[in-house]
């Protein structure tokens, strides 16, 4: 049996792997660790118990998460928990610092004084910054944040690989690009405009609408997590995405016109400051080394992903009616 540890485990991505890792295998245990932001949502993971254990706990407390890493003897560590969203560190950058950065930094120095055999950093592709109309990111990319969550995720990616450096860490980090896909919180692009469909509800598009972001679904990027951690080498990186670039624009007319919505409900808004133009993954070397390629091409996983939204109505009514209420109206109102 397998003692993973996965923090931030009740938020998308990580709720998805949690999902995936159980299902799919039988000699793993998972420990998880969440303090229950706003992204959270404990139902994501209903109905698993089994080879599961969850601890609510903040990264940031180290006195808190060292009571984890006492009680239990753990293989390896997957560090998704994050404040993730953008536009949240545009207004307030001050807990991106403490959750992405410090938060890391605690799990670092655990890791290495509990000896764990592996240690991966869940990573974004914005830690490379911005794109012109060519080219792409590949992992020798020069790291060059412009947002102060990205600077986050890559302060927490220098320090990670500084531990392989310095301490001979066994350091792995993946860095993948725009996820998409059940159980995302419906702050992000995608989960907004679905819902804003459904409700007839305005579609906020920042700027010209032209900015583009290469889409993966998330059950793409679970399955490169996993082989990243079967076979990643130790002190690399490595660049996972979804050969799936899009304009927003391009984006939103899809599920506008899949759920037979009018274009009318587009506004376009004040843009974003300091609005990445666009992200392209090249992910030649985990194709090259261990054989990955995405599974969903953008219109199949738009249309499950609208099914999904569409099914699971509760879900995401329980959200809209909670504090998110509040964040919308601060965020769009008089945009
Ligand atoms: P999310 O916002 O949906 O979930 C984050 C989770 O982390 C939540 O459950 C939250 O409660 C938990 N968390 C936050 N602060 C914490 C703290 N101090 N202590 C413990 N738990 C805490 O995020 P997501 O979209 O699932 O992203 C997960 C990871 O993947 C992040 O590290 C993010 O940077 C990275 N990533 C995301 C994307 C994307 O498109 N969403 C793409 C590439 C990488
Ligand atoms: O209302 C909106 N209108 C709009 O035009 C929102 C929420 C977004 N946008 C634009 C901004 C971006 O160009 O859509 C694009 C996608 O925006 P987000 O969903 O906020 O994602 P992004 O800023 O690209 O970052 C995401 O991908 C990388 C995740 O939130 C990060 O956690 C991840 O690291």
């Amino acid at each position: 049996m397998k003692t993973y540890l996965v923090t931030g485990g009740f938020g998308f991505i990580g709720s998805n792997f949690i999902r995936y890792i159980l299902d799919e295998q039988k000699d793993v245990f998972i420990i998880n660790v969440d303090n229950i932001t706003y992204a959270a949502n404990p139902e994501n993971l209903s109905g698993y118990s089994t080879n599961y254990k969850f601890y609510k706990t903040d990264i940031s407390d180290k006195t808190a998460l060292s009571k984890v890493f006492n009680e239990n003897k753990i293989d390896c560590v997957v560090n998704f928990a994050a404040e993730s969203h953008v536009d949240r560190s545009i207004a307030d950058p001050g807990i991106f610092i403490k959750t992405n950065i410090e938060g890391t930094l605690n799990l670092l120095e655990l890791s290495m004084a509990h000896n764990i055999g592996k240690f991966l950093q869940i990573s974004t592709d914005e830690v490379y910054g911005s794109l012109g109309e060519t080219g792409k990111f590949s992992e020798e990319t020069c790291v060059s944040p412009r947002s102060p969550y990205s600077a986050s995720k890559a302060g927490a990616d220098m320090l990670a690989m500084s531990f392989f450096h310095t301490y001979n860490m066994p350091v792995l980090i993946s860095r993948c690009s725009n996820n998409y896909g059940p159980y995302q919180f419906p702050e992000k692009l995608m989960p907004l405009v679905i819902i804003n469909a459904i409700n007839d509800k305005d579609i906020p598009l920042y700027g010209d609408g032209k900015n583009i972001r290469d889409w993966i679904h998330v059950s793409d990027h679970v399955k490169g997590i996993c082989l990243v951690l079967d076979k990643g080498k130790f002190g690399e990186v490595y660049n996972i995405g979804g050969d799936s670039e899009a304009e927003n624009i391009d984006i939103i007319t899809y599920i506008l016109n899949k759920l037979n919505k009018p274009h009318s409900l587009i506004k376009y808004v004040k843009d974003r400051q300091g609005h990445d133009r666009r992200y392209a993954m090249d992910f030649h070397k985990i194709n090259g080394e261990m054989g990955f390629l995405p599974e969903y091409n953008i219109e199949k996983g738009i249309d499950s992903t609208i099914n999904w939204y569409i099914k699971n109505e509760s879900w995401w009514r329980k959200i809209l009616s909670g504090n998110y209420k509040d964040y919308y109206k601060k965020m769009y109102e008089n945009r």
